[in-house]
């Protein structure tokens, strides 16, 4: 056995002495020795092992199964155990937040929740399809169960790419949910997606790809599907993939991912007609690419005419209309129709416009069939349904790359919020409850990003608000430069945002062109053009008529608004940088309503080695995820707590001053008599309302003591402590 010298503590609550250095010395001791997981309390700490695990097959299922934390070395399987034994025991609603930057491991760790759950759920063999309910229900649950899983190969096919950062960076953010019935087997699902990450259909970064699915047609589809999408295998062939020149990546087998891809599409039910339109799709916008526009004797002319062709056969819609929409607007002006040819620039942009707009709707409509696939059959779960559920998140994690743009803006927002989160539950409202019941309590200091987020979110001040001012303001004459100067003037002298214009000594920022926004995990320059396009998410409506006109149902199904007439159209639609926004301040309000289970993913360096532990690297996400406060505030604090009159109800049995009844004083006097005889005095504290108890231990004894003397009752020992709060 090696001891904890040799491999560190499991806990962080554990180590002598609570300060970064000695965290880092345990958490670089145990990356070394293979062990990526350690506590702090009920947090899972991850590092990335970037290499293969032998810990997650079925002997360690088995061995997490249904088991408190305390009682097997720090795994994942326990956190997603403990959050599926408080769903099921308790009729809790839970979730899991898996947070980390770009790379830490959020994806994969979600995976392996989901293959846990499937793993410990709908057990035994499957019985023979006899008719009888209980028979289809255990098929319905395991088919639940397959397409949860599937799921996954379609959405990162759709939503992931490679990027400087990772090689299969999530571009959009997941929230899933997962439905049970009261034995605790999934009977169904939901995922809400978040702000795809559009512009990388028509533009990638040196080293980056576009979504996965495009090089996994080119490369994996058979000789007549090519065919009959009019393409052929080499990506330098086409502009909106071969911009990074990153086409082939060592880590991905893009033939073998494509033919997952389509396994999982059929047992998803997508038919072979949703098949067919979702790679005309992709392939249209192959093609789209390679449109271009030139100006002749003043007036706007297409080249590459054949392409137009084949976007035309693929989206099934007539050409003329779709050189029409491509080259000009029809615009409403007081009950007037008139039509405008675009200029070059225009045209671009429209064009551009219209790609990012039919990948986007066409990853909506994948979710909203995925969706459809895992809908809770209420048909078929009436009699055993009971709504309790496990959310699990996986986001796009905080990134800074060479060039950052709206989509950074928007996903570093995104991790502050989620930041505050942690920040709300586990370390601001924990202190809270210890002074308010009188604990005696020393406040742990940490760094509250509350700010960051109102730099962003706050009403008519923040940067959201101000953008959005922007785009209101008449058309075509703001310029991403005004708005830039509307930012300087109304957000001078905040502490967490910087441009030239604020900080004129900065010379690294370029003038009227950056601005810095000091996050929770570090400074991010974003480059402020196409900031007021990109919020505003301009698509001509020609291109929404135009697509409604499809001979494809799927594709008129994705843009009913194309039914509309030009004059109906008046209202300004909400901005993306608003709709991102109420997005996450909806999400955040789901997850609070949960009993939530943590899950802190870090990346241990840049180049994806599984040997380099990047302590420089590390040390900064340790500090910037408030990990050291995490500790503190969990070691001086109560792991659990409870009313004295619940507590009294569920143990007084095991005391003879306490049963039946305690007659001299009141139910706090009574729980003090109890642990004292029981010898527990000094793991508690008592506080005005509650007991506050400091071991996970200690209730576990306390359980064990009082089903002793409930013989053939079911246990209740696997019951978190939570329960009896
Ligand atoms: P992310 O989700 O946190 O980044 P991923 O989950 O995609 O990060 O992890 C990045 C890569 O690290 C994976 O593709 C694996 O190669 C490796 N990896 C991560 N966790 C494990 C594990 N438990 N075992 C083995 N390899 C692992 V991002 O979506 O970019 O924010 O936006
Ligand atoms: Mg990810």
């Amino acid at each position: 056995m090696a001891t904890t010298r040799e491999v560190g503590v499991g806990d962080f609550v554990l180590m002598d002495k609570i300060d970064l250095d000695n965290f880092m010395e345990n958490l670089q001791l145990r990356f070394k020795n293979g062990l990526i997981y350690t506590y702090i309390g009920e947090v899972c700490v991850s590092v990335n092992p970037y290499k293969t695990m032998n810990i997650y097959d079925q002997s360690y299922v088995e061995k997490y199964k249904g088991r408190e934390l305390f009682e097997n070395p720090p795994h994942i399987f326990a956190i997603a155990d403990a959050s599926h034994k408080v769903m099921k025991q308790q009729r809790k609603d839970t979730c899991i937040v898996i947070s980390g930057e770009s790379g830490s491991g959020k994806t994969e760790a979600s995976k392996i929740i989901m293959k846990y759950i499937a793993a410990v759920t709908n057990q035994g063999v499957l019985p023979r399809l006899d008719g009888t309910d209980r028979a289809k229900g255990k098929h319905e649950i395991e088919r639940v169960k397959n397409v949860l899983i599937q799921s996954n190969s379609i959405l990162e096919a759709f939503g992931n790419a490679k990027t400087n950062r990772n090689d299969n960076s999530s571009r959009f953010g997941k929230y899933m949910d997962i439905h049970f019935d009261f034995k605790g087997d999934p009977i169904g699902g939901h995922i809400s997606n978040y702000l795809l990450e559009k512009s990388r259909v028509t533009t990638q970064q040196a080293g980056e790809r576009n979504f996965h699915c495009f090089y996994q047609l080119l490369t994996g589809a058979n000789e007549d599907l090519l065919k009959r999408l009019s393409i052929t295998r080499n990506p330098d062939q086409y502009f909106f993939v071969r911009q990074g020149n990153a086409a082939k990546v060592g880590t991905i087998n893009d033939k073998f991912e494509f033919r997952d891809v389509t396994t999982s599409l059929n047992t998803l039910q997508f038919s072979q007609a949703d098949q067919e339109t979702l790679w005309r799709v992709i392939a249209a916008i192959l093609h789209l690419g390679n449109v271009e526009f030139d100006i002749n004797e003043e007036k706007l002319e297409i080249k590459k005419s054949k392409s137009v062709d084949h976007v035309a056969d693929l989206l099934q819609v007539p050409k003329r209309d779709l050189e029409t929409a491509l080259s000009e607007r029809v615009i409403a002006a007081r009950g007037d129709i008139m039509r405008k040819e675009h200029t070059e620039t225009e045209a671009s942009f429209g064009r551009d416009a219209f790609a990012k707009a039919i990948y986007e709707r066409l990853f909506n409509w994948i979710v909203k069939k995925i969706n459809a696939a895992i809908a809770v059959d209420s048909s078929n779960f009436q009699k055993n349904y009971q709504s309790s559920l496990i959310g699990v998140l996986d986001i796009y994690g905080f990134e800074i790359f060479d060039n950052n743009s709206f989509e950074q803006f928007c996903i570093n927002y995104c991790n502050e919020k989620l930041q505050q989160l942690f920040i709300e539950l586990v370390l601001k409202q924990e202190q809270e409850e210890y002074n308010r019941e009188g604990i005696e309590w020393t406040n742990i200091e940490y760094f509250n990003n509350q700010i960051i987020c109102d730099l962003v979110e706050a009403p008519h001040k923040g940067v959201m608000a101000i953008m959005d001012d922007a785009c209101k303001m008449t058309a075509e004459k703001v310029t991403d430069e005004m708005l830039l100067e509307n930012m300087d003037r109304q957000l001078q002298g905040h502490k967490h945002f910087m441009s030239r214009q604020t900080k004129q000594s900065e010379k690294s920022l370029r003038h009227k062109i950056d601005f810095r926004i000091t996050h929770y995990a570090g400074d991010v320059t974003y480059c402020i053009i196409g900031f007021l396009d990109k919020n505003k998410d301009t698509l001509f409506q020609d291109f929404k008529r135009l697509l409604y006109s499809s001979k494809d149902p799927n594709l008129k199904d994705m843009w009913p608004e194309g039914a509309q007439h030009i004059t109906q159209i008046t209202k300004r639609p909400p901005t993306a940088g608003t709709l991102f926004k109420t997005s996450m301040q909806e999400l955040v309000k789901t997850l609070i309503s949960k009993e939530p289970h943590y899950i802190r993913c870090i990346k241990p360096n840049e180049v994806k080695s599984p040997t380099n532990f990047d302590y420089e690297r590390v040390k900064h996400q340790v500090s910037y995820l408030g990990l050291i406060e995490n500790v503190r505030v969990r070691r001086a604090g109560f792991a659990y707590r409870q009313r004295y009159d619940k507590f009294l109800k569920r143990y007084k049995m095991i005391s003879q001053f306490t049963w039946p009844n305690f007659r001299n004083g009141s139910d706090h006097d009574a729980v003090r008599v109890l642990m004292d005889e029981k010898g527990y005095a000094d793991d508690v504290k008592y506080g005005k309302t509650k007991i506050f108890i400091r071991s996970p231990k200690t209730l576990f004894a306390l359980e064990n003591a009082r089903n002793q003397l409930l013989p053939g009752i079911v246990t209740l020992i696997q019951k978190t402590w939570k329960g009896y709060q």
